[in-house]
């Protein structure tokens, strides 16, 4: 079979084949294809992807919770019991008693449905996606800045003949892996490359410059490297007049600061701030990389700003070789945050509740606008509203959010008070466990559609393998209950190439518009850039050659404050807690636990102490640790290691129960976007007894 990777942005295609031996057992054999994006490789995740997919696990039919346990249900009794529950919840709190809950890894087409099946089958405001702890900052730092949120605003093929490349927290070597000879391919063309990470990470041992960032510190240190690009002459004073607006504040901002000032409260020295900032500045060409490193933090929107501004003081964006990226995460972390899953969004980038927005969608979707419901809430803040029973029943489709949530016990504890909770996933995942209904979906051997990769490249992924059991694609799921709500008219699709048909008509005149893109362009062309208004359209690779997105074509400078953190350390909470990823493992694990091989390489979490910080406080490499903040406990093997900050801990996400890290992590979000700071708290460390 052609497919693509289910994990990461990258979305390496490959061939799977599928094999009878003559002893009756089933063998599998995995080979990367020639693609665009990876070049046809292939890592240790995609690799081993099928393992989850053909695992004994896999839910074969719908299941009801009954007296405390699941008992199989027939698909009719599953969507009745759904008809009887929404009705009547909606009948006795209001429309907006019920929630919807969506993932980056659904395909374009299920992800735009479940928008449309939120207002339009069930007239519910409330609808958001896990990508709103992924990409939020970033996604709304773009359109601030530039007009418009593509990950990537120029090509991959530009990396290897680009002069400086700064990947600000990015783990590129372990999270998108099949990327990393881009970057060595640079540095063997005599790029500079410098890594903004609190770790020695596998992306960090390649830099030529490690600035070891302390957590939460990005704009800060970025407000350092501008500084220094003002002192030394080095901003690009033609691109600042002609192409963007908003420097004199900025610059008035920085001459106010210290730079000493700074480099304490980042924890880089003076020396290498200024290193980095006079390499880039001096360099002819540049590329500057974020990722979740710097956006998850209660300033993330701000932070990415910052490291735009630099972008902009030093014309390094809208030609060749030189651009901005935000390494989006999930397979579909960019066609997932387009099409309507967000709380204010409606297809094409277009926003509920701007008049014309709303006018074109409801004629595209046969309805009066008045019946579109009005923006709702973002995913932690959904999750609020659950705890206070306004919300009394929630949908989710392609997330695990008692695993992926800040404060997750908060989240349990909230989700075990809804009268009814539909989870709709390939496993019986943490969040699954608690459901009332559980409903079985398609893998990606089974489920053909659309994704968008971090290039802003859409993909068609072929699938052809049977569906197991009773399963079916999510958006049949979507398309079934929104008939036996009595909503048939509006989803009468028998194909995911007909929901993307639609998609392109909705997305039409958008900022993200896919109405130049047909099945048969995939087919033919392997991926197609958007914005693609038109079928003769090639596609636009590279970004704002011309003009920014903004309607005065110019790009938006913006003054960052030094940041202050949401919670600091002190004697009783001593030590700053970060998290992320390691290479083997994928987001809440439900997915990477279930593939043998991958689960092998890291059984259990563990966390990352310095030497240091271990023998005061009496930790040993090893051992079993407690981890406390004042929100909650983990129990994890602990890792003494020099790589890492001596005032900073790094816990991996990929574990559930007594080992889900978000237990720890804070629930305060960015005013701007509703990102939770994943990526810093205060906690306190000692051995498990
Ligand atoms: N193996 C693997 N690959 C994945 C995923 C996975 O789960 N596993 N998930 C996918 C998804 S959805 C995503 S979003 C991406 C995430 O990709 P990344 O964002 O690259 O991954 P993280 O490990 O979350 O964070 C990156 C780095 O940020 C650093 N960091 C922590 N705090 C700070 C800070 O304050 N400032 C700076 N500058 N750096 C900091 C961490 O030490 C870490 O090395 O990966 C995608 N690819
Ligand atoms: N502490 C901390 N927490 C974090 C982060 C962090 O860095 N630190 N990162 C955040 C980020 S960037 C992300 S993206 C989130 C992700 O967190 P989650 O949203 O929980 O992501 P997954 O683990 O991918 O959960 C996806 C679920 O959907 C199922 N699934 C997979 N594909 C499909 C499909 O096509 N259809 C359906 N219906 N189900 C499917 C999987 O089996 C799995 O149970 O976590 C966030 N949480
Ligand atoms: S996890 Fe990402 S880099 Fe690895 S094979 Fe899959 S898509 Fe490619
Ligand atoms: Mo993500």
């Amino acid at each position: 079979m052609n497919t693509q990777c289910p994990f990461c942005s990258v979305q390496c295609k490959m061939q799977v084949t599928e094999e009878k031996t003559a002893g009756g057992r089933t063998t599998y054999s995995v080979e990367p294809t020639p693609n665009q994006a990876s070049q046809g490789r292939l890592c240790i995740k995609g690799m081993n992807a099928h393992q989850h997919a053909v695992h004994r696990d896999r839910l074969l039919y719908p299941l009801k919770k009954h007296n405390g346990s699941f008992v199989r249900v027939s698909w009719n009794e599953a969507f009745e019991l759904i008809r009887e529950q929404f009705t009547s919840i909606q009948a006795k709190y209001g429309k907006d008693a019920l929630g919807v809950y969506g993932g980056g890894s659904l395909t374009n087409e299920s992800a735009y449905l479940l928008g449309k099946f939120a207002r339009v089958a069930l007239g519910t405001r409330y609808i958001d996606y896990n990508g709103r702890f992924c990409m939020s900052s970033a996604a709304s730092a773009g359109i601030k800045t530039f007009g418009v949120d593509r990950g990537l605003t120029n090509p991959l093929s530009d990396i290897p003949h680009t002069r400086c490349i700064i990947l600000a927290g990015t783990n590129i070597a372990e999270c998108q892996p099949t990327l990393m000879p881009y970057f060595t391919e640079a540095q063997k063309n005599g790029a500079y490359l410098i890594v903004i990470d609190p770790r020695n990470t596998a992306t960090a041992n390649l830099a030529d410059l490690h600035l070891k960032v302390k957590p939460g510190m990005d704009a800060a240190l970025a407000n350092g490297m501008l500084k220094v690009i003002l002192e030394e002459g080095l901003a690009d004073r033609n691109f600042i007049e002609g192409r963007t607006k908003g420097f004199e504040a900025l610059q008035m901002h920085l001459e106010s600061s210290s730079l000493e000032e700074l480099a304490n409260l980042t924890g880089v020295s003076v020396q290498d701030i200024r290193k980095a900032a006079v390499k880039y500045g001096t360099s002819e060409t540049g590329m500057l990389f974020t990722a979740r490193g710097v956006e998850q933090h209660t300033d993330g929107h701000l932070a990415v700003r910052n490291y735009m501004n630099l972008v902009l003081a030093t014309g390094k964006i809208g030609r060749a070789y030189c651009g901005y990226g935000a390494i989006t995460g999930q397979g579909n972390g960019q066609g997932g945050r387009e099409h309507g899953q967000k709380a204010d969004q409606l297809p094409g980038y277009r926003l509920i509740e701007n008049e014309h927005d709303r006018e074109y969608i409801a004629g595209v979707w046969g309805l009066d606008p008045a019946h579109l419901p009005g923006k709702g809430v973002s995913a932690y803040e959904m999750m609020e509203k659950v705890h206070e029973q306004e919300i009394r029943s929630l949908f989710v489709m392609g997330s695990n959010p008692i695993v992926s949530n800040p404060n997750a016990d908060f989240v349990e504890e909230g989700l075990s008070k809804l009268d009814f909770l539909v989870v709709a996933d390939m496993f019986l995942s943490e969040t699954a466990r608690m459901a009332d209904l559980v409903i079985p979906v398609s893998s990606y051997l089974e489920n053909e559609g659309t994704l968008t990769n971090l290039e802003g490249r859409v993909l068609l992924r072929q699938a052809d393998r049977p569906l197991p059991g009773e399963v079916l694609h999510d958006w049949q799921i979507l398309s079934l209950i929104a008939r036996s709500m009595g909503k048939p008219e509006f989803f009468p699709y028998e194909s995911a190439e007909e929901i993307f048909n639609e998609l392109r008509v909705a997305s039409k005149g958008g900022a993200a518009d896919y109405y130049g893109i047909s099945y048969d362009r995939l087919r033919e062309e392997e991926g197609v850039y958007w914005p693609c208004p038109q079928e003769e359209h090639p596609g636009e690779a590279r970004l704002f050659e011309e003009a920014f997105a903004h309607p005065d074509g110019r790009a938006e400078f913006v003054c960052v404050p030094e940041h202050v953190l949401p919670e600091e350390i002190d004697a009783e909470y001593p030590l700053y807690m970060t998290t992320g990823r390691v290479l083997a493992h994928y987001l809440s694990g439900v997915q990477s636990r279930r593939s043998a091989a991958l689960a092998a390489r890291n059984v259990e979490s563990f966390v990352e102490i310095h030497p240091n910080a271990a023998r005061r406080y009496r930790v040993q490499d090893g051992e079993w640790v407690t981890l406390e903040s004042r929100r909650g406990t983990t129990v994890v093997r602990c890792r003494v290691t020099d790589q890492i900050r001596e005032d900073t801990l790094f816990v991996p996400m990929h574990w559930g129960d007594t080992q889900n890290v978000n237990r720890l992590t804070n629930q305060a979000l960015d005013p701007f976007c509703r990102m939770p700071g994943f990526k810093v708290c205060a906690v306190r460390i000692q051995a498990y007894v």
